[in-house]
């Protein structure tokens, strides 16, 4: 271990890796081939508590700090980025802003159910024009003389979208950028809520992402997070801070099972009279594959414990994301090369974690934008 844990923290990466050893990790391949969502892997989440570690003890949860909850998705993303993604999106972008910003009466209405996972949540920021640059959205969410709101819009790329109970939903109230976009809490069923599946991704096959399109949903004034409007892109980027810090958490993960596989073939697999792993040039892609990893997770870890000291973390957050995506990518294509041509058919896991790692640097903010956030932290100036 990398850092110095809490008994409690201890006992929690404990848990969740015997977890994820026998229930996540080995069904993760075939699930991949045949495109089939991890529904055992979601039925011990319920079963074990896992699925509401980081909702405080208050409303049914672990009550998990922020070291318990990364090494939780670290572990996670080793065993299935798709487990991974369930989780993080749920605890991490849905839960932890209804604790944040909510009133009292929308935390008791989500969080028990949320904490046991009898509902999931789902987070729509993206839409079909307006990804990077969500300030700008063009969902619609129109007051009523009973103080409730009629929303309107398209959500695309939705992970959870077609299983959760709620979604997080961004919509404009009124004014243009930023300050006119509002959060709302929209039970997935409402009348004229409809979610349907995106099939044919790259990676990530067996994650559950859809578009939503929102219809005249009539939602009530308690539907509006926090009972404030115009704080939807606030509310929206500070998740994303705790997003980032998942990412990198689960991209560690992730480059920790290239990794581990790719030890264990290379010392298998003989060639020139010698296991692979005996040629030099192959334990420099080893090499270099734990020394990124280690690095994404120092990277990561520091994020948690900035968290935990109540300190600004989103900079940290978005270096963390940052690398760890590319790092996963590099990683699993070292992974990859190390099989030689097996790493190219899905009879073993190598390519399968490439095809999941590549989304990681597209989301919860691309490497770009991330580059832009570190840039206009360091110099002041905006590029956007
Ligand atoms: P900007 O003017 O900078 O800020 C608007 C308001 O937000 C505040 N703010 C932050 N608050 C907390 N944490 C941060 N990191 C914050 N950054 C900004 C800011 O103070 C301001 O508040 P106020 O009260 O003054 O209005 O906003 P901008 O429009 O210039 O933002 C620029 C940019 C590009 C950084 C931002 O739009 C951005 O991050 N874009 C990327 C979008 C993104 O990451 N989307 C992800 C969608 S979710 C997803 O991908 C889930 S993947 C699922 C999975 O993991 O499986
Ligand atoms: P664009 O913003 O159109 O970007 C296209 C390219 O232009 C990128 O390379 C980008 O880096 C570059 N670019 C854009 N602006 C700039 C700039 N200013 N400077 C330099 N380069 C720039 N969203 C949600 O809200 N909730 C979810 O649960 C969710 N889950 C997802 C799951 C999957 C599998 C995927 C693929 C996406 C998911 N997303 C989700 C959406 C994701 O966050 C967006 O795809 C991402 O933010 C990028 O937006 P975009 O796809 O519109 O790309």
């Amino acid at each position: 271990m990398d850092m110095t844990l809490t008994a409690e923290q201890d006992a929690v990466r404990k848990a969740v890796k015997e977890w994820v050893d026998d229930v996540v990790a080995p069904p993760a391949l075939e699930n991949d081939r045949r495109e089939r969502f991890p529904q055992e892997a979601l039925d011990g989440l319920k079963q074990t508590g896992f699925i509401g570690l980081s909702i405080p003890e208050e409303f049914g949860g672990g009550g998990g700090d922020p070291m318990s909850y990364v090494l939780y998705i670290e572990e996670l993303g080793r065993g299935d980025a798709n487990v991974r993604s369930i989780v993080s999106v749920h605890l991490g972008l849905v839960a932890g802003s209804i604790d944040r910003w909510g009133t009292q009466e929308q935390k008791e209405q989500w969080l028990p159910r949320m904490a046991t996972g009898e509902v999931l949540g789902c987070f729509g920021l993206t839409e079909p024009d307006y990804g990077s640059n969500p300030a700008d959205l063009q969902a619609t969410a129109v007051k009523q003389a009973d103080g409730g709101y009629v929303l309107n819009g398209n959500k695309i790329f939705i992970t959870n979208g077609t299983i959760a109970g709620v979604t997080l939903f961004m919509a404009r109230t009124g004014g243009e950028g930023a300050r006119g976009v509002s959060a709302f809490l929209v039970p997935n069923d409402a009348e004229g809520f409809e979610a349907k599946p995106i099939h044919g991704k790259l990676g990530l096959r067996s994650c559950d992402t859809a578009e939503l399109v929102l219809r005249d949903v009539k939602v009530g004034p308690e539907a509006l997070l926090g009972g404030e409007e115009g704080k939807g892109i606030r509310v929206a980027l500070t998740a994303l801070n705790d997003g980032r810090m998942s990412l990198g958490a689960s991209c560690t993960g992730l480059g920790q099972a290239a990794l581990d596989t790719m030890v264990k073939y290379t010392k298998e697999r003989v060639q020139f009279g010698k296991p692979v792993a005996g040629h030099q040039l192959v334990q420099a892609l080893i090499a270099d594959t734990a020394v990124e990893v280690d690095c994404a997770r120092l990277l990561t870890y520091r994020v948690a414990d900035l968290k935990t000291r109540g300190e600004d973390y989103s900079l940290a957050a978005s270096k963390a994301k940052y690398y760890a995506s590319e790092m996963s990518v590099r990683a699993a294509n070292a992974c990859v090369q190390a099989h030689g041509g097996y790493g190219y058919i899905d009879e073993y896991a190598a390519g399968k974690y490439l095809r999941d790692a590549r989304v990681t640097t597209l989301y919860e903010g691309t490497s770009q934008i991330q580059q832009l956030i570190i840039g206009r932290a360091l110099t002041g100036i905006s590029a956007f």
